[in-house]
């Protein structure tokens, strides 16, 4: 299936808006619908088409692409012209399981579905740090890969939709826990006049390095190999350290208190001599998790 030249872009937020323009900068001819007016004009300008209508919108390209807000508005955007959507790939930030419902809604109307996480912010987008992570359908997918390739570097997760979700969001917690170890950690310094920049200056190689442990916490959480590292017990008390600190420096422990209860939660269980890693094991609720 040869390219398409043409693409519709509905929501031209921060996001969206920068999608819809690297698009008619890339040669598609570019449709774009936004729900308030008037957030058009560049685009317009750029040779962009805005359309008066979803409908106008959708009818103008074989691609739709969503960049909305969330589930419900993609929901509330598409469901009126379901009929009428050949493909829909979806970059609206859905959980797994709102992604999984999109392609099975997507499937009932006879819509390809491919969803799509941005990992950017759109500054970046059309820069080599830009990523978009995808599932759902390989054709789609395979068929739009040089329209997604304008904005990022593009992946394929399979044919779950929610797996790019998945990802996206998975990593995302990682970054927000870490960024807010950070700033706890820059909170603590802080109480005693420590600039956050002076703190950031020896944070950063610090943390940047402990990031070579993952690695070996995957070795470890994968083979639930959980002695010979630093134990439970052994670490604890560290925490426990770093909590009275943050107190006595008027500074609110909530970020580490959440690691130690972790902790706490695996040696009330008898796992005192496993390592720090086996905290996974409580955050495994889901009976039949992998
Ligand atoms: N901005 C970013 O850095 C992140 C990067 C990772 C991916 N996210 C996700 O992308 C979606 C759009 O994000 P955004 O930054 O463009 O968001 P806004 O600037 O707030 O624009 C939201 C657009 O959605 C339209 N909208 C909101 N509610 C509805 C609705 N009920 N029906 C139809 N459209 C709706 C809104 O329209 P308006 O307010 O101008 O009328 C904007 O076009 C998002 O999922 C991020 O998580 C971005």
């Amino acid at each position: 299936m040869s390219e398409p030249t043409n693409a519709t872009v509905l929501g031209l937020g921060a996001m969206g808006g920068v999608l819809a323009a690297a698009l008619q900068d890339a040669g598609y001819r570019t449709t774009t619908w936004n729900r308030t007016p008037g957030r058009d004009a560049e685009l317009i300008a750029r040779g962009a088409v805005a359309a008066p209508s979803v409908r106008e919108a959708v009818a103008a390209s074989p691609v739709t692409i969503a960049c909305l807000y969330d589930h419900a508005s993609v929901h509330e955007t598409l469901d009126p012209v379901a009929p009428e959507l050949g493909t829909l790939i979806n970059v609206t930030t859905t959980t797994p399981g709102e992604a999984r419902e999109l392609a099975a809604w997507a499937a009932g109307h006879g819509i390809g579905y491919l969803d799509g996480a941005i990992l950017a912010t759109p500054v970046q987008i059309g820069s080599r740090e830009a990523a978009i992570l995808t599932s759902g359908s390989r054709a789609v997918y395979d068929a739009h890969r040089t329209l997604l390739d304008v904005w990022a570097t593009s992946s394929f997760d399979g044919d779950d939709a929610g797996m790019a979700s998945l990802h996206d969001l998975a990593m995302l917690s990682g970054m927000y826990t870490m960024f807010a170890g950070f700033l706890h950690g820059a909170a603590m310094t802080g109480s005693a006049g420590v600039p956050a920049r002076e703190f950031a200056a020896r944070a950063t190689p610090f943390l940047a390095a402990m990031t070579e442990f993952f690695a070996w916490q995957a070795a470890t959480v994968d083979d639930r190999a959980y002695q010979g590292g630093q134990s439970m017990r052994f670490t604890e008390p560290v925490l426990a350290a770093i909590a009275r600190a943050s107190e006595e420096q008027g500074v609110d422990p909530a970020p580490i208190a959440m690691v130690r209860s972790l902790v706490q939660e695996q040696i009330a269980l008898g796992h005192g001599a496993a390592d720090f890693d086996r905290i996974y094991e409580g955050l495994r609720r889901a009976e039949g998790a992998a």
